[in-house]
This record gives C-alpha cells, structure tokens and sequence, in this order.
C-alpha cells in the first residue's frame, strides 16, 4: 500500500497548520526573544512597539493567569523569562496585532534594558562550575574496579559529537481559536497532542478539559516537536484566553532555528580495555551532554545514551555516566535516536582506537564482541532473540566482506589523488519509550451503517506514514478494502492522554490498539452473521469483505452485515487500549527490562575521498536490517533511506556553531548544510532480514524510525580509512562532525 498522503503532497493539497482557512478576526503572534545568552531583566520598554498602529497587545509573564512554567520532567523553564534569561531568543514577549508584517515591526521597536552575565557556552566550563540539570547518573555491571588488571590492552580516548538542527520542512506553529464558555481548539504542529494541552492548561489555569488539541499531520518533526512545540502552542492559548479572539503563531525558519533546541552535544571521555583474545572486558565513560538552559527532555535522552553505551556487544565490566551539563544555549532536545547515537559513536569510537593501535580491522573486533542470547545488557536486560549472528552471516552471503574490502584495497592501490575507505557500522536499538509509564496507547474505531470506517488514535501523522500502517492493520484485521477506511486527525477529546508519537514506538503502540478494537467489532459482526444464518459462531469468517460459513462464501457481504448490526442495536464503535506488556524498570538500582524487543541491523559504507579537495562521496551503503516481517517494506525501506541520510548528515556536514556569547551562527540554509541528492549515497543497498519478527510488534513488523539512524555513524569511520589510506601521518581523532575542512586537515596532517 502506497502511503496515502503522497497523491496530496505532491500537489500542495495536504493541510498542514498554516494551511488552516482563517476564522475572521485572527490576530498574529511574533515572539520577541531575548537579544542575549545570559542576563538579568532590568526594564522592558514595549511603549514604542505598543503605539504601532495594529498592534493588539504585546503580552508578557505578567498576563500569565495560571503557573508561567512549561517543564516537562523538571519544573524548570518559564514559557515567558519573568527577570533572568538564560539563552539568546528566550521568549519575553509575545507580541500579537492584525498582521505578521505589524507584529514584526512592533518586535524592533521594544526596547530592553538587559544587564549582561556571562555565559557559559561550553560543557567543560558547565562541568567545572557544577552547572547541572541534574545530578549525574551511572549504569553499572560487573565490576569496573577490578577488571582492568585482567585487561591485556587499555586504551583512552575522547570522542566528541556536534549537534543537529531539525530542519523539518514545516517550521513551529499553531493556532487557536476560543470557543464558548473559555474553551479553545488548538491546531498545533505537535508530536504530543496530550502535552500541549497539559502545559497549556497549566499555564492558563484551566482543567485540561477546556482545550481540545487537533493535528492533521506535521511536516516533519524528528523529535523537535516531542517537547518544543509546546511553547508556541501555550502562547497563542494564552493570547486567545487573554483577547478571546483567534491568534495563529508561525515561526520563520530564522526565529525557529535560532529559538528551538537542537540534538545534544556530546563530549566523552572513554577508556576501554581488552582481553589477550580480543573479547571487550572493561569498558568506562563519561560522557558530558550538552544539554541548554533548561531541562527539557534531557534526562530521558541522558537514560537512553545510557542504555546503548555498549550498542552491539557484550561487555561484562562496564560503567557508564552521563552529566547533563547546563549551558546557556536553547534548551536542546529530542532527536532521532534521542542520545542513542551519541552513546553509540562513542563504543565504536573506543574499538576503532582499539583496532588501531593493535592493528587489526575494525570489523574484527567488532564480530568477536558480538552480542548473543543469554548476556546481559548493563542495565539488567537479559538479550534475548538477538539477530546479529544472522544479520552478519547475511550480510557476509550477500555482499561478501573480502570483496567488499578488498576492492577498496585494489583501488587504494591504484590511485594517488582517490582514496576509499570502508566501515561497518552495526545497531541494536532499544524498543518502547524508556520511561515504562509512557508505553500505551488507545484507538476508537467507528464502523458507520453503510459500512465505511472512521479510525482515531493517538498517533501523529508526521510523514513516517503511520497513518497509512493504521489503515493497513484494521484492514486486515476485519479484511475490508483500504478504500474504506479513513484516519482521522489526532484530537484529545477522541483519544486523550496520549504519549507522543515518539521512540520509534507510534505504530506498535497504536496500531496494537487498533488491532483490539478492531478483533472486537469483528466479534461482534461474526456473533450477527451466527445468528442470523443459525450457525455456530467458529463456523463463521469474514473474508474479503464477505461472510464465509466453514470456508465456504455465503450470501452476506461486509455492508449488509454492518446493516444486520445496527438494525439488531449492536453497538459498531469500540474503544480500545493498549499497554505494552513486560517491560519494567527500577531506577532506584538502574536495573531492570525496559524495552518489549530490539531491532538490530548492519551498514557497510565505502567512501571515496577527494585528496586534493578535503571532499567525499558516499559510494554506497550495504544494509542488513531487521524489520521483523515488515507490513510494508516501501515505507519501512523509506525510512531506513531517509535515516542514513540524515545521520550521514550529522556525521559529515551538518555543523552547528555558537559564537562565544551564545549567538547561533549556523543561523541558515545557506550557512548550515544538510544532505540533499547530490550528497546522497550513490546507492543504498537494503536486505530485508529473514527472521520470524516478534509479537511485541504490530504484526510482527517492528519499529523502523530511529535505529537506522545509526548507520550514518559508518560515514565517518569510512572516511577516516580513506583519509589514513592517504597519509600515514594521520591520526584518526573522534570528532565529529567529519566535514571538508576537516578532512583536509587531516589528508596534510604533518605529523602526531
Ligand atoms: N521520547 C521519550 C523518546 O520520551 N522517551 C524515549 O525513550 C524516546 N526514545 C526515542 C525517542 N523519543
Ligand atoms: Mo523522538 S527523538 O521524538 O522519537
């Protein structure tokens, strides 16, 4: 099944929130954001902006009627500063008139007397001022104290990590329009319509009831509209309960790539330690986040570095601590993978710097340590079910490692100014959110008298295409025809309480909750046909949209049953809830099993490095993945396309950089550069895993959406190969990201 928005994309009809029709009288917000990183409020001058002539009010902390406090986790960022700032482009003001052109006019006319603090922009500095957003957190196995006599090989090390801007097409919005008795609808560009609506009630005072949250779909989110759609979202409520009058917020992509937080960065220290045999034994780090001015969702990504610091492989001595460092940069936020690839590059980093020094290839360490059923992960997970034995076999049948290597080799040795490199980059990524609360969902399911269906859930459409997966499940759960079936927007008053579409998790959770709601209607329609037909019920399927007796087709087609229904006063609308089972974890000792299953794959990248320019191409990228049994490999395959993508993005290119007051400088398309076509690799490759898949999973098919974000760390290890094939001098340093400037630095690099 084709996803059913693409026909609608590509002719500009898909309503996105700014594609809303305008109710008469929508007023326009602009935000007026601090003009530096770190400072003390002493006067805000709006006299001049006011005196504009179609300027409504400009609103600040002082209109707030109920708690000025947007924090998710921690109570710990006002929605707008009261005295101090704590990042350039903090929201003070919200400023809201009859036009955009009015409110942006009205913004450079404020006038704010501002006493300037120092920042603190790096995590070095954050650390050694103990600037935290929380105290540091350890995972612990075996024991890391004794462990490293036993090691025949000790290495330490650092490796660095840059951030990564979202840069989903649609940037932050929304809307709101007031209702009776001071409700309002809110049309917001949200991965969590429930968290909105939460924070937004909060802040006006309000039970959560009086705000209704609807969302079509997104252009995009990545993760940047997990926790930071909210602020945008509370501020046009708050304009709307303050005016009673609609107000719509759009941010250009200059004020939301300067006021919205991006992936962490990250900077590690590690050391590793290694057997006589090569086996992995002891392996310790630290790894400093990154993580602004405010807490945000910065400790669940600190929980989700922590469980992939050993990625693919068994290590039996392990400490692990993240310091979520607080710096006076936007808050940064979640991001495909949510502190998994940070923690990722780093094991991978310390066993290239391993495989280096003893010099052996990458790859070999990389098989010996492999994980297999039975170990344990460092937080207490028993792994079971693991596929990278047969993920690496496949991948050795279909694309042959010698070959592979060894036509890099043979090129290597034919060319001067052309050096490849190749790397192998393999996952295991974690299923289910990892705060156990949050892994539910719920659907409600209407099938109408003439036998069409209507399906709400709490998933975001945000073109992942989980909408078109939604449809696909009920489909074949009651086995009627696509064309019958609608999605409907993503609303708190049909489906309440959501977690947000997030952690790779959206079409399990819901989809689950689909599946029940759909097995019960199919229930009752079979309980109809028995009845009406006088038979037992076992006798009776619903095949193809017809009602079959022992196999064999009957008279009754899906609409006369659905008719038979509701003229026998059936009810045909279910509301279904769905917990993932299983899963649990106690942080008080960091132990315990957080995720339903693991979706495990492999990348074999080969480069091509320019050796006069400091330029690469990406050749190719070779992929095993384990999709379980897909539902739909076109889909599943596009995300795995678009998650190399764009990890080789945060591996190559993409550069985030802060001046040292704190003032983006990557402020723009032109000056911040992500992967288009021509970047993109000359082919990718993709094997679909032979497995039997796992219930945990809708249908089996388990989560595609972040691990394969993962492999885009093999373009930088690739390119290394490539830069060391060049000059003998280079010493390969784990910083990323690896870009041209870089790369030429290190194909001239004199000596250690
Ligand atoms: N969001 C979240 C996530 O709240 N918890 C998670 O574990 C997670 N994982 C990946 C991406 N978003
Ligand atoms: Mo996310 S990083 O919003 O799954």
């Amino acid at each position: 099944m084709k996803n059913i928005d693409s026909k609608n994309h590509v002719r500009g009809k898909s309503i996105f929130v700014d594609d809303i029709p305008i109710v008469q009288g929508t007023l326009f917000g602009v935000v007026y954001g601090s003009p530096i990183a770190h400072g003390k409020i002493n006067n805000l001058n709006l006299i001049e902006a006011n005196k504009l002539e179609g300027v409504i009010q400009i609103l600040t902390h002082k209109d707030i009627p109920g708690v000025n406090q947007i924090g998710a986790i921690i109570l710990d960022e006002q929605l707008l500063a009261e005295s101090e700032v704590h990042f350039m482009g903090q929201p003070i003001a919200f400023i809201v008139a009859i036009s955009e052109k009015i409110a942006r006019k009205a913004r450079e006319l404020i006038d704010i007397d501002i006493e300037e603090l120092d920042p603190i922009i790096s995590v070095s500095e954050a650390k050694e001022k103990s600037q935290f957003i929380m105290p540091p957190r350890t995972f612990k196995l075996g024991d890391i104290e004794n462990c490293w006599k036993d090691c025949s090989y000790v290495y330490e090390g650092k490796a660095i990590t840059g951030g990564q801007e979202h840069l989903y097409l649609e940037t932050q919005g929304s809307y709101a329009i007031p209702q009776e008795n001071d409700s309002i609808k809110l049309f917001s560009s949200t991965q969590g319509p429930t968290v909105v609506q939460k924070i937004g009630a909060r802040v006006l005072g309000l039970p959560m009831h009086k705000i209704e949250v609807d969302v079509v779909r997104l252009g995009g989110a990545f993760g940047g509209k997990e926790d930071q759609a909210t602020a945008w979202a509370v501020l046009t409520l708050l304009a709307v309960h303050k005016l009673q009058k609609p107000v719509k917020l759009i941010l250009s992509r200059h004020d939301d790539m300067h006021m919205t937080g991006k992936r962490h960065p990250y900077e590690t220290t590690y050391k590793i330690g290694l057997s006589k045999d090569l086996k992995i034994i002891a392996f310790e780090a630290d790894y400093l986040q990154n993580a602004g001015a405010a807490a945000d969702l910065s400790p669940a990504i600190t929980e989700r570095t922590l469980f992939h610091a050993t990625n693919s492989y068994f290590i039996p001595n392990v400490k692990a601590t993240v310091y979520s460092c607080k710096t006076n940069l936007p808050p940064n936020t979640a991001f495909r993978g949510f502190g998994a690839p940070q923690g990722i590059f780093v094991i991978e980093s310390a066993i290239k710097h391993a495989a280096n020094e003893i010099g052996i290839p990458a790859r070999e360490l990389q098989e010996i340590n492999l994980l297999q059923d039975g170990d344990e992960f460092t937080y207490g997970q028993i792994a079971q079910k693991v596929e990278l034995k047969n993920i690496w076999e496949t991948a050795q049948n279909n694309f042959s490692f010698y070959k592979v290597e060894k036509a890099v080799c043979d090129f290597n040795d034919s060319n001067e100014q052309f050096k490849k490199g190749v790397s192998f980059a393999p996952v295991t990524f974690g299923i289910s959110f990892t705060n156990t609360m949050m892994n539910h969902a719920r659907a409600l399911v209407h099938i109408y008298q003439d036998g069409s269906i209507g399906i709400s859930t709490g998933a975001v459409e945000m073109g992942q295409s989980v909408n078109t997966k939604m449809i696909q499940v009920a489909s074949k759960v009651l086995s009627v025809n696509t064309n019958r079936i609608k999605i409907e927007s993503t609303n708190t008053t049909r489906v309440a309480n959501t977690s947000p579409s997030a952690a790779s998790s959206t079409a399990d959770l819901n989809g689950k909750a689909v599946q029940l709601a759909c097995e019960a209607l199919l229930q009752r329609l079979i309980s109809t046909a028995a009845k009406k037909l006088d038979v037992e019920e076992n006798r009776i399927e619903l095949v193809d949209e017809v009602i079959t007796v022992d196999g064999k087709s009957s008279s009754i087609t899906w609409e006369q049953i659905v008719l038979e229904a509701f003229i026998n006063r059936i009810s045909l609308t279910e509301n279904s809830h769905y917990g993932t089972p299983v899963i649990k974890f106690d942080k008080t000792i960091e132990k315990g099993h957080p995720f339903s299953y693991y979706v495990y794959g492999l990348a074999i990248t080969t480069v091509t490095v320019d050796c006069l320019r400091g330029t690469h191409e990406i050749d190719s990228v070779k992929i095993v993945h384990d999709f379980g049994k897909s539902i739909n490999q076109e889909i599943d395959n596009g995300q795995v396309e678009g998650a190399v993508v764009q990890g080789i993005g945060w591996m190559t290119m993409e550069e985030i950089v802060y001046d040292e007051s704190g003032r983006l400088k990557s402020n723009a398309l032109s000056n911040y550069k992500i992967p288009d076509i021509y970047s993109a690799p000359g082919s990718i490759e993709i094997i679909p895993l032979k497995t039997d898949g796992d219930e945990n999973a809708i249908l089996k098919s388990k989560a595609v959406g972040e691990p394969p974000f993962i492999y885009g760390i093999g373009a930088f290890f690739a390119i290394q190969e490539a830069i060391s094939a060049f000059n003998s001098n280079y010493t390969q340093d784990f910083t990323a990201p690896m870009t041209p400037e870089k790369v030429l630095l290190g194909l001239y690099q004199k000596s250690n």
